[in-house]
């Protein structure tokens, strides 16, 4: 087949987020926008000659066409396979594990994670390297060094690769699988959870779960483990059809967006347990009746019950967050005399923990949580580890949440984010706060002393590389914090994030609404930050 060098200019846009490349899907259709990119990634790889690569998305609008190209380019440059998502569906974990059962040199996915789709909406390309996690800095860089000088990419011409149902083809001489990724992805979670235990509890009549695939990825994968190989009744899957633009919505899994699910688990007659993910699949939010659980404190449970869990009952080599996570985890982590690691915000800098044995389980406050099985979090196995807790406690989710709390404390806990701020004042405002920091130290703002400011820097423990600039903290004399970020995944202006941290050791204390418990932490945040007189806005866009 006729292999072709087509000629390019670089567009000066492409550098990598907080999680691969995301833009409106106009800006992705412009001629070459996406096939630059796929050749920067495949001019700063090593081993895709000859070898595997695992290729797939969330569905969204311009899934299919994007596949369609990658696969001619990847045959173009050489790749010796791809496995290929039926349908063009993997969800983000599905592929980290795909990756890694199948030796890949790595996996391209095809996301905007929770961002809306459609033709107007947004869409996203992302690099797993062979571990099956997202592409470390140093890579990302690489790639983007690479659009700014690009001058041409390869391409195949080939007809369109029916992508509708399993089956191999052949593009030159490369080899094309298209399978089903739900099949290794279930037989990984059988390896990890009690799914006997958890059968006899969705199958008892005594208990009840629903669970919101948003019209996104997990909508297959959820039908498979939970409705027909774990036997919960029909319909306990919701939204559960990958569609285009996701049905207009938001497939982000938290109790604004995630509407109907929260309709449902705080209505009448509400089940027992809810679950909800996001586009692609590696976010969860987990709620029980009338109760919603922070993903903060979802990792810090988790991580004080694994050992009620096959995968994990040896224990854990340590746990990992980011840095705006509450730091419920660490007084779990201190209790069992294990490490917690604290990271920069995105997962590609557990990676390394990772690899090297060093975290087992690690998580986000952005509703994102996993472990050592794959390299990416992972919303399902978020899902099914709680129903393996509940299983064998026979407790509520929120008689185990609440039991928690009094055994280490309630940190409450909320973000408020700010979506699309004119960069230029978001800039301005973080410049503020940066220049201000040195002084804070001792100041008092009302009930709190600053202990610390700072903008956080990490050492990864594993290769020392340094990545600076990952967030304003200000810490107080009690643990409280207030963290100032800027998204590294939006497409319009800029967001704003604003976490807040407060710590509550009295039980008597636990009943408090989180934005009460933290109203005066709010105000010192605008008042340090001066949000409102810098963004012209009255309050945040969302808060979770
Ligand atoms: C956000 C979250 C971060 C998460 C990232 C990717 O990044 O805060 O915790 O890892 O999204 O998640 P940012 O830079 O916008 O704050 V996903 O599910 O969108 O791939
Ligand atoms: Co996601």
């Amino acid at each position: 087949m006729n292999i072709r060098t087509v000629s390019t200019q670089p567009f000066n846009d492409q550098k990598p987020g907080t999680s691969g490349l995301r833009k409106s899907v106009p800006v992705f259709q412009q001629p070459h926008y996406l096939e630059n990119f796929v050749q920067a990634i495949f001019d700063t790889q090593q081993g895709y000659e000859g070898g595997t690569l695992v290729l797939g998305g969330d569905g969204r609008y311009y899934n299919r066409q994007a596949i369609q190209i990658i696969l001619r380019m990847a045959a173009a440059n050489g790749v010796g396979r791809v496995l290929v998502g039926c349908e063009g569906i993997v969800s983000t974990p599905a592929a980290s594990c795909m990756i890694r059962k199948n030796q890949a040199f790595g996996g391209i996915i095809l996301s905007a994670s929770h961002n809306p789709g459609g033709p107007e909406g947004d869409f996203g390309i992302k690099f797993n390297a062979s571990n099956g996690g997202p592409a470390a800095e140093k890579i990302t860089e690489a790639i983007y060094a690479r659009t700014q000088v690009i001058d041409a990419y390869k391409m195949m011409d080939a007809a369109d690769i029916n992508l509708d149902q399993p089956g191999s083809f052949k593009l030159g001489t490369m080899d094309v699988e298209v399978i089903d990724s739900v099949q290794p992805y279930m037989e990984l979670m059988e390896s990890l959870f009690d799914f006997n235990l958890i059968q006899k509890l969705l199958t008892s009549g005594k208990f009840r779960m629903c669970m919101d695939s948003m019209h996104a990825v997990t909508g297959p994968y959820a039908h498979a483990i939970f409705e027909k190989r774990l036997g919960a009744a029909p319909g306990t899957v919701v939204n559960g059809i990958p569609l285009e633009d996701f049905g207009g919505g938001h497939p982000d899994p938290n109790l604004v967006y995630a509407h109907d699910l929260v309709e449902i688990i705080f209505g009448e007659n509400a089940p027992d347990f809810g679950a909800a993910s996001d586009g692609d699949g590696d976010r969860n939010m987990v709620l029980g009746r009338n109760f919603f659980v922070t993903p903060s404190d979802s990792l810090a449970v988790l991580t004080a019950n694994a050992h009620l869990v096959p995968g994990y009952k040896d224990g854990l080599a340590g746990v990992a967050r980011s840095m705006p996570t509450s730091q419920a985890p660490d007084r779990v982590a201190e209790k069992l005399g294990i490490e917690c690691y604290e990271t920069p915000t995105g997962w590609k800098f557990f990676g390394n923990l990772l690899d090297a044995g060093k975290a087992t389980l690690c998580g986000e406050e952005s509703f994102g949580t996993g472990s050592n099985h794959v390299r990416e979090k992972d919303g399902l196995w978020a899902v099914l580890f709680w129903l393996n807790i509940l299983a064998v406690r026979q407790e509520s989710v929120e008689d185990i949440v609440r039991n928690h709390w009094q055994t280490y404390g309630r940190n409450y806990y909320s973000r408020h984010d700010y979506e699309e701020v004119e960069t230029e004042k978001a800039n301005q405002l973080v410049d503020k706060l940066q220049a201000i920091l040195p002084n804070l130290k001792g100041q008092q703002f009302g009930n709190y002393q600053v202990e610390y400011s700072d903008n956080f820097s990490y050492t990864d423990p594993v290769d020392n590389s340094v990545s600076n600039n990952q967030g304003i903290r200000i810490g107080f004399t009690d643990g409280s914090r207030i963290v100032f970020r800027l998204s590294g995944t939006g497409t319009k202006g800029a967001t704003l994030r604003v976490y807040l941290e407060s710590y509550e050791p009295d039980p008597a204390k636990h009943n408090l609404d989180p934005q009460e418990a933290l109203g005066e932490l709010i105000t010192i945040a605008d008042q340090i930050a001066q949000i409102k007189t810098i963004t012209g806005r009255q309050q945040p866009t969302v808060i979770t």
